[in-house]
């Protein structure tokens, strides 16, 4: 599928729509016409779920719309993301990362794909999911030797679990073990400045790009 502005708009509405069929269709149709499978999710799927989210905010959407969308964007996702995985696969380790969403969010899509992009890159990423307690990313830490904590925050409270994380590595002893990148929407430099995190990215890309500062420096 040649990636026109035509076909972008179509997976953007396919997520409006939460119309799960036509986003997987569309994300397949992709893979099978050679497109750029980076290209489509960041020109097409993700302005869609942002549209999403700018009419939950303004109260045209609700809940169900928005687990409809969620669920369209999830299905592309699964399509796409082993693609983006396996682009850019680099021949050597950059670095190990334990990632996940912080405690009481449910939302992944975005780490998902910051998850995806990083192992696109080089980097060996061990997923715990959404919801992941502090207690779980510092075994998972400890136990695989990780070189960086990724902590993913979509909702204004739970962003508060990731300076949680890091005054209990603090507490532990372990604060230089680990270098701590932070991201998420409402997640901001001056954010991460705050809480003394050591890397911030705005989007997947600033994620990897922060992720290859950080492993560069250890
Ligand atoms: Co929710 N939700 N949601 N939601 N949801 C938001 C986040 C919200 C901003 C919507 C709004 O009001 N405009 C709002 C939060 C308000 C706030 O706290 N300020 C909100 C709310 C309120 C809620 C509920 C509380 C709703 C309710 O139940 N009443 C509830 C919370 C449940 C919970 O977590 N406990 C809820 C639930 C859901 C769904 C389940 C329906 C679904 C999530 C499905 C899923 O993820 N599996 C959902 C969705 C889809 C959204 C919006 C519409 C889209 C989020 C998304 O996937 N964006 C969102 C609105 C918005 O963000 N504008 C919203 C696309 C994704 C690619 O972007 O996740 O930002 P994003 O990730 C980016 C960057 O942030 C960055 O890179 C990614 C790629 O570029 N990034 C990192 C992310 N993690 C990173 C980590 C890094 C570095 C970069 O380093 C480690």
């Amino acid at each position: 599928m040649d990636l026109t502005l035509q076909s972008m708009a179509q997976m953007a509405q396919s997520i409006i729509d939460g119309d799960k069929d036509a986003a997987l269709r569309l994300a397949r149709d992709v893979l099978s016409g050679g497109g750029d499978p980076q290209t489509a999710v960041e020109e097409g799927f993700i302005p869609g779920i942002q549209k999403v989210g700018a009419l939950w905010e303004s109260g045209d959407y609700f809940l169900p719309e928005l687990l409809a969308s969620a669920e369209a964007m999830k299905a592309a996702m699964s399509v796409l993301r082993p693609a983006l995985a396996a682009g850019r696969a680099a021949a050597l380790s950059q670095g190990k990362v334990v990632l996940g969403t912080v405690e009481g969010d449910i939302h992944d899509i975005g780490k998902n794909l910051v998850a995806a992009l990083l192992s696109a890159n080089g980097f060996e990423v061990i997923d715990l999911g959404a919801d992941v307690t502090i207690e779980r990313f510092i075994v998972a830490a400890e136990e695989s030797g990780a070189d960086i904590i990724g902590l993913s925050a979509l909702l204004t409270t739970t962003m508060l679990g990731q300076r949680r994380l890091i005054d209990e590595l603090n507490r532990r002893g372990l604060r230089a073990k680990y270098a701590v990148l932070v991201g998420g929407a409402p997640v901001t430099q001056k954010w991460a400045d705050e809480i003394g995190a050591d890397g911030y990215g705005e989007n997947a890309l600033a994620a990897v790009r922060a992720a290859k500062t950080l492993a560069g420096r250890r």
